[in-house]
């Protein structure tokens, strides 16, 4: 049994990475390959459950630290459960969010060191990384556009955080992606999104994962 690709979308709050994510599920399926789409924080029931400990949880909030263990316990129970037998039973895996997430967000923008971050995703989830990063990148202004006509203005506890913070996530992002070439692929988000899955399609040929 071949083993299948990982593949995770990555960017910032109203990038269209879901949209991309359920396009290229639609395309892998008719071409008749198997897969699976999954999130993060989230995609197993006990994963869920953090998720809800993470976004919802009023008051004061979590410490940056206790944050990023949380999202290492999320991914670690989503890695083992559903990600790994995926991939090895030879299907897709297409994973809206994986460990960049956390990089970004608890590291360049939360404060954690890189090494602290890839070290709870080692011991958490043997520090699995995907096969292809597509980082989906669009301007603030866009983005914003984006969230308000879809949550008119409500945000989650991380998605409410002020622009600086959203800022360094990006800017996070960005320096994985040109530092990784050979696991990165970035994709400029703010066209329609017919035209952004042809560039997903297109990262995936030049990464040698053609469908
Ligand atoms: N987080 C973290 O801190 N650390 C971690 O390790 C992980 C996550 C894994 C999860 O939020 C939060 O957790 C997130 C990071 C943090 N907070 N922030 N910021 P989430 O899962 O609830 O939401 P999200 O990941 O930020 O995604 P999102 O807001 O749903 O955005 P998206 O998936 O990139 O976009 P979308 O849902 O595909 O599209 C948004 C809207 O735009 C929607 O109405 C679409 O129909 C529309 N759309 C999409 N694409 C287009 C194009 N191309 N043109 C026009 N309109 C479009």
């Amino acid at each position: 049994m071949t083993r299948g690709r990982f593949i995770a979308f990555e960017g910032g709050e109203g990038a269209g990475k879901s949209t991309q994510a359920q396009m290229l599920a639609a395309a892998l399926e008719a071409r008749e390959i198997a897969c699976v789409v999954t999130r993060e924080p989230g995609g197993t029931p006990g994963a869920e459950a953090i998720r809800q400990l993470l976004l919802g949880l009023d008051g004061e909030g979590w410490h940056p630290r206790a944050e990023a263990l949380l999202f290492a316990a999320a991914r670690s129970d989503h890695v083992e459960r559903l990600i790994r037998p995926a991939l090895e039973a030879g299907k897709w895996v297409i994973c809206d969010r994986f460990v960049d997430s956390s990089r970004a967000y608890q590291g360049g923008a939360g404060g954690l060191s890189d090494s602290d971050v890839l070290a709870l995703h080692r011991v958490g989830s043997g520090g699995l990384l995907p096969d292809l990063t597509l980082l989906v990148e669009v301007s603030p202004e866009t983005a914003a556009q984006r969230t308000r006509a879809r949550d008119g203005g409500d945000a989650d506890r991380i998605g409410g955080r002020d622009a600086a913070y959203h800022a360094r996530v990006a800017a996070a992002f960005a320096r994985f992606a040109d530092a990784e070439p050979a696991r990165f692929a970035r994709i400029d988000g703010n066209r329609d999104a017919e035209a952004v899955h042809r560039a997903v399609l297109g990262a995936l040929d030049a990464f040698g994962q053609a469908l």
